[in-house]
Formats: C-alpha cells, sequence, structure tokens
C-alpha cells in the first residue's frame, strides 16, 4: 500500500496520534504535499458517506476531523509558502449554526501562503461579528465566509445579505464556499465570488484584489 494511501486510511480511521507521523513519512518518501492533502480531503469524503449510509456516526466523524487536523498541522509548512500579509487582509469564518472548520482552515492557510494577512474568526460565527470585525478593520480587503450544511445556507445567505447592506461594502469584496454551496447560490445572495476548493479560493483573492 502507498504511504498516501496509509494516511488516508489513518485519517478515515480517526488515529489522531498516527497521523502526524504517517504524513512527515510519506512526505520523507518523497511524496507531494499536495497529493497527501488530496488524499486526506478524498478521506473525509470517504468518512461522510459512511456517515450518511449510518455505518459510523458523529463521534467517528469527530476524530477523523482530528486526525485529518493533526496531518494538516504536518503539511502547512510545505503548502504554505507565501509572505503574509503583502496582498492585504482577510476575514474569514464559517457562518452560525455551523462547526465545521477543516475546509475553512484550509481555505484561510491557502490564502495566507497567497499573500493575505487572514483574520479567522473561527466557527459558528455571527453576522454581527462579521461585520463589526470589517469596521474595526477598515483596511479588511476581502471577507471569506464559509457553510457546510445545507441547513446553514441560510445563514450564509443572511451574513452575505447584512454585508452587502453596509456603506463598507464598497471597498470589500465577499467570497462564499463549502460543499453544498454553488456559484448560482453565490449569485443569488449576492457574493461576489465562489469558488470550490481552497486552492482556486487563493487564486480568486488575488484576481479579487488585483
Ligand atoms: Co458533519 N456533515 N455534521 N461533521 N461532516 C457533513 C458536512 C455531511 C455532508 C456528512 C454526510 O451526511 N454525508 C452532513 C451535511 C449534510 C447536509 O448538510 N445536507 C453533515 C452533518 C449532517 C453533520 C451534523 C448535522 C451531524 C449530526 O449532528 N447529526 C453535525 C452538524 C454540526 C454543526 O455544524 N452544527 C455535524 C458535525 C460534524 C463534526 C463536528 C463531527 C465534524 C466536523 C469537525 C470539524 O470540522 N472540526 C463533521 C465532519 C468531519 C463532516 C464531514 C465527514 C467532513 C467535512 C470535512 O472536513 N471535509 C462531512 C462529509 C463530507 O464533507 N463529505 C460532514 C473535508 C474538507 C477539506 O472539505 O469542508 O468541503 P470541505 O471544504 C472544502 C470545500 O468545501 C471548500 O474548500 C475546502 C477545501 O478544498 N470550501 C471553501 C470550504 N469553505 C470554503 C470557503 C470558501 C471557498 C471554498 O471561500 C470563503
Amino acid at each position: 500500500m502507498s504511504k498516501i494511501q496509509v494516511v488516508a486510511d489513518a485519517v478515515a480511521a480517526g488515529k489522531a496520534k498516527l497521523v502526524g507521523g504517517l504524513v512527515q513519512e510519506a512526505l520523507d518518501d518523497g511524496c507531494q504535499a499536495v497529493d497527501v492533502l488530496n488524499a486526506m480531503i478524498d478521506a473525509m469524503g470517504v468518512v461522510g458517506e459512511r456517515f450518511k449510509n449510518n455505518e459510523i456516526f458523529v463521534p467517528e466523524m469527530l476524530v477523523a476531523a482530528r486526525a485529518m487536523k493533526k496531518g494538516v498541522e504536518v503539511l502547512k509548512p510545505h503548502l504554505a509558502s507565501g509572505s503574509a500579509g503583502v496582498c492585504g487582509k482577510m476575514v474569514i469564518g464559517t457562518v452560525a449554526g455551523d462547526l465545521h472548520d477543516i475546509g475553512k482552515n484550509l481555505v484561510a492557510m491557502m490564502i495566507e501562503s497567497a499573500g493575505f494577512e487572514v483574520i479567522d474568526l473561527g466557527v459558528d460565527v455571527p453576522t454581527e461579528k462579521f461585520v463589526e470585525t470589517i469596521k474595526a478593520n477598515p483596511d479588511v480587503k476581502i471577507v471569506g465566509c464559509s457553510a457546510l450544511l445545507t441547513t446553514t445556507m441560510p445563514a450564509l445567505k443572511a451574513t452575505v445579505e447584512a454585508l452587502n447592506a453596509q456603506d463598507f461594502r464598497g471597498n470589500i469584496k465577499v467570497m462564499v464556499g463549502g460543499a453544498p454551496i454553488t456559484q448560482e447560490f453565490a449569485d443569488e445572495i449576492g457574493a461576489d465570488a465562489y469558488t470550490a476548493d481552497a486552492a482556486s479560493a487563493a487564486q480568486k483573492a488575488k484576481e479579487l484584489v488585483a
């Protein structure tokens, strides 16, 4: 079995204590960081399928998430390369009612690597918190909102609509993403950009401030 597959299996099985070491082994073996990352993302997809099919439950999803985070910690220096802050400031968070942060963290990491200073508001972020943070940081250029649940898509809509109503709206660009989000939904709620993954989010962020 390939070293990358070993990492993916350990993530899916939630072996948080082992994953960091296994990722390091894969890198030492010459595997590309981005390939290891993609395998871990796919492993989370497998976890999601198992959950949907009632083969596993929330605790197993949680341990898989912990394992993935351990792996990302080891990968981070190999993926991040830019000098933080040269492109300006970005605020990012997962919207109210939503506790999923792995995708949001990856987007934050890639955007930081693209040269932005990132203010990460975490998960379950109320609309007002996004607004207040931008008011307190008038040099923010981009706001990124993540939503992973179909049930939190309305919170994403409410957040973008609240941002759209602010005087500062002309000074910022609003990016949205997350598994249930589509370009059509992003257009409908008045976001400036939608991207499907972390790498394209970083690319899009650079384009938006160019
Ligand atoms: Co949850 N969960 N979860 N979960 N969970 C999903 C999302 C689900 C699809 C599983 C399933 O049923 N197959 C399902 C949602 C179904 C739906 O909405 N229709 C689900 C559910 C139902 C739930 C609960 C309701 C379960 C329950 O309690 N009964 C509950 C909700 C809690 C809450 O948020 N209020 C819940 C809880 C959890 C855990 C806490 C246990 C855990 C999260 C831990 C954590 O994040 N710290 C968890 C996990 C791990 C998952 C799955 C298995 C994996 C998510 C993940 O990290 N994926 C997930 C199944 C799946 O995704 N297939 C599932 C890897 C990550 C890299 O991908 O987050 O999609 P993703 O991010 C991508 C892109 O979406 C994009 O880029 C990222 C990187 O490429 N992206 C952006 C994300 N944000 C972006 C922002 C951008 C641009 C791109 O611009 C700003």
